[in-house]
């Protein structure tokens, strides 16, 4: 009896906690399905994606947006949890041999997981958010040339395993004419583990990313694309906040914030810890810059983790309805290879009617290398001049306005003589999709530009500066600022010896600024928001005069150092002529 009731007990015990562990069940799966946050929403005038979940549910205990991973593995191996993985000692040899040919370490690489786990550095918040469940089918669209496979793979699998599975509609893999021989037989038997989820396409003459990226773009088949560099590992729920607001409106092109993974180590690093955002800018010589987000932007919005405008984006990692890339003519045809094509979609999509979101809840790892592996090939050929100036003065010839194209010629007079091609086609497209001016951008969208770089005063003169007694050149040697400036023989290609002098008295070389003090002269970062300086050109004497005491830029004919030394007239280490030819 004792027995049998002990039994009944037992059993009565057994059921009691199968019954709450099924009603807690029921109750998590209502709280994060059944009470469709969708439903709750629509009925107000926001978009469900505008609902942070924690102001929809201020009461709810769980963390868990749809989204959210419900359980995380942890396995312990080389780079497991993004932590740096230090190769031994012994295998120095396998390191520079990768490093050299990839321009990161893939002998690294190929000891770590394809599906390795990496931190999730989201704001806290990003937690809280709840997003449509009928996102728009996505094709993530990956162009490489020569990557190394195992990172190439490891892009892939973090798409495949940190996607909603009914949203991504595929990954499509576009070889642009790689030789790498692992990239060909080997790549098509890895990626057959996907049954056709992941297929790749193969360019049979080198395009260039860009075109690779445009014919990807007519390839995939997805309603909204995603474009990833071959090196990347995406994190945690990083999807749904990159498409809920093109989901909004069709023309918001949106970009995740862009997480470091260190070239050696395969570290997983956050890009800023303290959840400042950032937006992305240029500066007058088109180089790409991030800036904080201004309080005329950030006043806009209620969290930190909601999507916010920015005026451009670094390139690589982005997200966009196919149709309408298509619709506005996706790449400019004519830009060549590498650089610039960010400008060019940026300036087109706000000048044409859409927009740019950075989404702070959208995390993606990039390798960032320590140079540029490949070379531009036969893609150069019959190009002279640099081919990302080339590019950048396509756009700017495009889609700047004739105030704002001449910061660029003074920051860049070179560029002046370039053969950039025929533009007719993008001015064209301009026009048909009655694109706004240059004007409205910046005074819009990019006004932010001008507290970092004003306006440019002209230049008074610029080329190669020669010193008289010598014959040698001012050079930067190619070194990055702060750095000492030497001299060398003149070539006349500009690049490193091409400096200028404007007519607030900055004498500026490529992005930096001239510096000196009695024994030394460097190029330093020009202090920022500033575009004046402390030099002036004496045409009588052929003077670089300093105006600290009025002294003079200097040779010193022993050291070959520069320098500055008491003004003298007959000292002919002193003159300097400051010329340009005309590039042939
Ligand atoms: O001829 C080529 N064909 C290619 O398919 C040259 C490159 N590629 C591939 C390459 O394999 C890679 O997957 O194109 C992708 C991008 O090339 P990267 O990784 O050499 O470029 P990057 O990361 O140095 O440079 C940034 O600027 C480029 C300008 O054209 C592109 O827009 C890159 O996508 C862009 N990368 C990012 O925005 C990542 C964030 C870091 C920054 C800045
Ligand atoms: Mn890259």
């Amino acid at each position: 009896i004792t027995n049998l009731r002990r039994g009944r007990i037992f059993r009565t015990a057994a059921i009691c906690v199968i019954l709450i562990v099924l009603i807690y069940a029921l109750h998590s799966y209502t709280n994060l399905n059944g009470e469709d946050p969708i439903n709750t929403v629509l009925s107000n005038d926001l978009p469900a994606y505008y609902k942070f979940h924690r102001d929809v549910y201020p009461t709810l205990k769980t963390e868990l947006g749809n989204y959210e991973p419900k359980n995380k593995v942890s396995v312990k191996g080389p780079g497991e949890d993004g932590l740096p993985y230090h190769m031994p000692q012994e295998r120095a040899n396998d390191v520079a041999d990768s490093e050299s040919k990839y321009g990161m370490n893939i002998a690294a690489s190929d000891d770590i997981a394809m599906n390795r786990s990496i931190p999730d550095t989201r704001l806290e918040e990003c937690r809280f958010w709840h997003y449509p469940q009928d996102l728009p089918s996505t094709s993530v669209i990956i162009v490489f040339h020569n990557e190394g496979f195992t990172v190439l793979m490891r892009t892939v699998h973090s798409v495949i395993d940190r996607s909603p599975t009914h949203v991504l509609h595929e990954v499509v893999l576009v070889d642009d004419f790689s030789d790498k021989d692992d990239l060909k037989e080997n790549l098509d038997n890895y990626i057959k583990r996907w049954h056709g989820k992941v297929r790749v396409i193969r360019n049979t003459e080198r395009e260039g990313l860009i075109r690779t990226r445009s014919r990807g773009a007519k390839e995939a088949t997805g309603d909204v694309i995603v474009f990833l560099d071959a090196h990347c590992e995406v994190n945690v729920n990083w999807l749904p906040p990159l498409l809920a607001p093109i989901y909004r409106d069709y023309r918001i092109m949106t970009v995740p914030v862009i997480d470091g993974i260190d070239h050696r180590t395969f570290e997983y690093r956050p890009v800023y810890q303290h959840g400042t955002n950032y937006r992305g800018i240029f500066e007058w010589g088109m180089l790409y810059k991030e800036n904080e987000v201004p309080e005329r932007e950030a006043d806009l919005h209620k969290h930190k983790s909601e999507p916010y405008k920015s005026p451009t984006h670094a390139g690589g990692l982005f997200a966009i309805n196919r149709r309408y890339f298509l619709e506005i003519g996706a790449y400019d045809p004519g830009l060549l290879v590498w650089g610039g094509e960010n400008f060019e979609l940026s300036f087109k999509i706000w000048q044409c009617g859409g927009s740019i979101e950075w989404v702070p809840c959208s995390k993606v790892g990039h390798v960032y290398r320590a140079f540029m592996p490949y070379s531009f090939g036969n893609l150069a050929k019959n190009r002279k001049g640099s081919l990302i100036t080339i590019n950048y003065k396509r756009v700017i010839e495009t889609w700047f306005d004739e105030e704002h194209k001449e910061y660029f010629y003074t920051r860049e007079p070179m560029a002046r003589f370039l053969d950039m091609g025929d533009i007719t086609d993008q001015v064209a497209l301009k026009k048909k999709l009655q694109c706004k001016d240059f004007g409205w951008y910046m005074e819009n969208v990019a006004y932010d530009v001008y507290d970092k770089f004003p306006k440019l005063p002209k230049n008074v003169h610029w080329g190669m500066v020669k010193n008289k007694a010598s014959g040698l050149c001012l050079d930067t040697m190619g070194k990055a600022a702060p750095a000492y400036i030497s001299t060398s023989s003149c070539h006349g290609a500009g690049n490193n010896q091409l400096f200028r002098l404007n007519e607030a008295g900055q004498l500026g070389v490529g992005e930096r600024c001239v510096e000196a003090d009695a024994d030394s002269v460097k190029q330093a970062i020009c202090r920022l928001g500033t575009v004046d300086g402390p030099w002036r050109y004496d045409d009588l004497h052929n003077h670089l005069v300093h105006r600290l005491h009025s002294y003079c830029l200097t040779l010193q004919p022993h050291t070959r150092t520069l320098g500055l030394a008491p003004c003298d007239p007959n000292n002919t280490y002193q003159q300097w002529t400051i010329t340009h030819k005309k590039p042939n």
